[in-house]
C-alpha cells in the first residue's frame, strides 16, 4: 500500500536528546539506545470507520517519538499495518450492505488524508493484512511444525505455553488475561483449546467470508496478532526499538505478537520497548467504533477547524494519560494556536535558544508534550508583552514547533 506524503522536518541548531520512555514490559522508564537507524512499528487502523480523536492521539504520540529521534540526526525506519481484513470490518460491511474491500479502501484513504492534514510522518512501509498473507502462511506452518501451534476443527491456534516469556509484556494475572481476551477478539470459552488464552493464527474459510490460499493450512484468513508479527519481522527484524499502540493493545495483541515472534526466532525480545498511549474518551466512555461515541478528525476538518489546532489539542494531554475530548479542549487549542501565531508574526523577538532546549528536554522526558507547550506559552506571552531584538527568534520558534511538535505556525 502507499502511505501519505511527508511534511518537511526542519533541522534545529544544537543537539537532540536521547529518548527516555515508559516501557509497559518493565513497568518503568528506559533510555532507548537505537543505532543510527531507529526502528519502530506502530499498529495501524482497522479501516471500518473514520479516524477518531483517540486514534489521532495515539498516532500523535508515536509521531513525537520519531521527531525526537530525527532531532538526534538518526534515520527512522517506521512500519505500520492496516488490518484490512478482520471480523469487525467484515461485520460492518455486512451490516451496511457494502463490499468489504471498498469499505476498507475508502476508510484507509480518509485516514491518509487525516494523517497528512495533521502532519503525522508517514511510515516507510505501509502494509495491509491482505497483502501480507503470502508471508504469514509460512510463519504459521513453521509454528505448527515446531509444535507451537495446533489445529482445532480446521483453525490453527498458537500455544502460549511454548513461549517462556509469555506474560512479560503486559504483566497481568491469568484472570485479567482471560477477561481481556474475551473482550478483545479472543475466544477463551471455545472448547478443545489447550489453554483458554491461545490465540488463533489461521482461521479456516467460513461460509460467505473471504478466504485465501493457505498452502498446507488450507484456505482461510490470518489471525490478528500474526499479521503484525509477519509485517514487523519482514521489515524490521527482531529486537526493534519501539512497538507502539494504544493501551488496549498491550493485551492480548502485543503480548501474543511478542510470543509468536520469540518462538519463531528463538530470540528475545521482540521489541526493546512496548509503548502504550492512554485512551481518549467522550462522555465518560472510551471512544470506540463499536460504541459509536466518536469525534472524527475528518468531521472537524470539514467544519473548518485548522488541523494545527487539532494537533495542539492532542498535544495538550500527556500521551500516557486517559483523557476526555471536550469542546473546551478544542477551544483552548484554537486560542493557543492564535497566540503562538501572533507571537511568531512579530518581526523580531525574544531570544529562543533556551526555549529550543526546554522543548527538547520535555519531549525526551517520556514525551512530555504538555510541558513543551507550557514552555512555548511562556515564550509567546513574554514575546507578545515585551518583544525583543533577536531577528532570528520568531523563525527559530516556528521551526522548533514544526520539527518537534509537528505544528505549522
Ligand atoms: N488494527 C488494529 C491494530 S493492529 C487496531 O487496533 N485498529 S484500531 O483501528 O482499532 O485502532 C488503531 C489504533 O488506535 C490502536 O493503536 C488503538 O490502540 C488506538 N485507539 C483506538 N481507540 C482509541 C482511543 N479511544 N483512544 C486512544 N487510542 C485509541
Ligand atoms: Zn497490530
Amino acid at each position: 500500500m502507499h502511505a501519505w506524503p511527508a511534511s518537511e522536518v526542519p533541522a534545529l541548531p544544537g543537539k537532540g536528546r536521547d529518548l527516555r520512555i515508559h516501557d509497559t514490559a518493565t513497568g518503568g522508564r528506559i533510555t532507548l539506545d537505537p543505532g543510527p537507524v531507529a526502528r519502530i512499528y506502530v499498529c495501524g487502523i482497522t479501516p471500518y470507520d473514520a479516524t477518531h480523536m483517540g486514534h489521532a492521539a495515539t498516532y500523535n504520540a508515536f509521531d513525537l517519538v520519531q521527531r525526537v529521534w530525527l532531532d538526534t540526526k538518526r534515520q527512522v525506519h517506521y512500519v505500520q499495518n492496516v488490518t484490512d481484513v478482520d471480523d469487525p470490518l467484515l461485520e460492518r460491511a455486512v451490516r451496511d450492505g457494502q463490499d468489504w474491500t471498498e469499505l476498507a479502501e475508502r476508510e484507509t484513504a480518509l485516514f491518509r488524508e487525516d494523517m497528512t492534514a495533521l502532519r503525522m510522518l508517514p511510515p516507510k512501509h505501509y502494509i495491509g493484512a491482505v497483502e501480507a498473507i503470502p508471508g504469514i502462511v509460512p510463519l504459521v506452518e513453521r509454528l505448527r511444525d515446531a509444535g507451537a501451534a495446533y489445529e482445532l476443527d480446521g483453525d490453527v491456534y498458537f500455544s502460549v505455553e511454548t513461549d517462556p516469556h509469555f506474560g512479560e509484556v503486559s504483566n497481568l494475572d491469568t484472570e485479567a488475561m482471560r477477561l481481556l481476551s474475551a473482550e478483545r477478539g479472543g475466544d477463551p470459552e471455545r472448547p478443545g483449546k489447550k489453554n483458554p488464552l491461545d490465540p488463533m493464527l489461521w482461521m479456516a474459510a467460513r461460509e460467505g467470508e473471504p478466504s485465501w490460499d493457505g498452502a498446507s493450512l488450507g484456505p482461510g484468513r490470518p489471525g490478528w496478532h500474526i499479521e503484525c508479527v509477519a509485517i514487523a519481522l519482514d521489515h524490521l527484524g527482531m529486537g526493534f526499538d519501539v512497538q507502539g499502540g494504544g493501551s488496549d493493545l498491550a493485551f492480548p495483541h502485543h503480548e501474543m505478537g511478542a510470543s509468536h515472534a520469540q518462538v519463531l526466532t528463538g530470540e528475545h525480545p521482540f521489541a526493546q520497548a512496548y509503548v502504550h498511549a492512554g485512551m481518549v474518551g467522550l462522555d465518560g466512555e472510551k471512544m470506540s467504533k463499536s460504541r459509536g461515541n466518536l469525534v472524527f478528525v475528518s468531521q472537524l476538518r470539514r467544519d473548518g477547524v485548522d488541523p494545527a489546532a487539532i494537533r495542539l489539542a492532542l498535544l495538550s494531554h500527556h500521551y500516557r494519560s486517559d483523557w476526555e475530548w471536550t469542546d473546551q479542549v478544542l477551544a483552548d487549542a484554537v486560542e493557543r494556536l492564535a497566540r503562538w501565531r501572533a507571537a511568531v508574526s512579530r518581526p523580531d523577538g525574544l531570544p529562543a535558544e533556551a526555549l529550543v532546549e526546554e522543548v527538547r528536554e520535555a519531549l525526551a522526558d517520556d514525551l512530555d508534550a504538555p510541558a513543551a507547550l507550557a514552555a512555548v506559552d511562556r515564550w509567546a506571552e513574554r514575546q507578545i508583552a515585551d518583544g525583543g531584538t533577536d531577528e532570528g527568534a520568531p523563525g527559530l520558534v516556528s521551526r522548533t514547533v514544526d520539527a518537534l511538535l509537528g505544528v505549522a505556525l
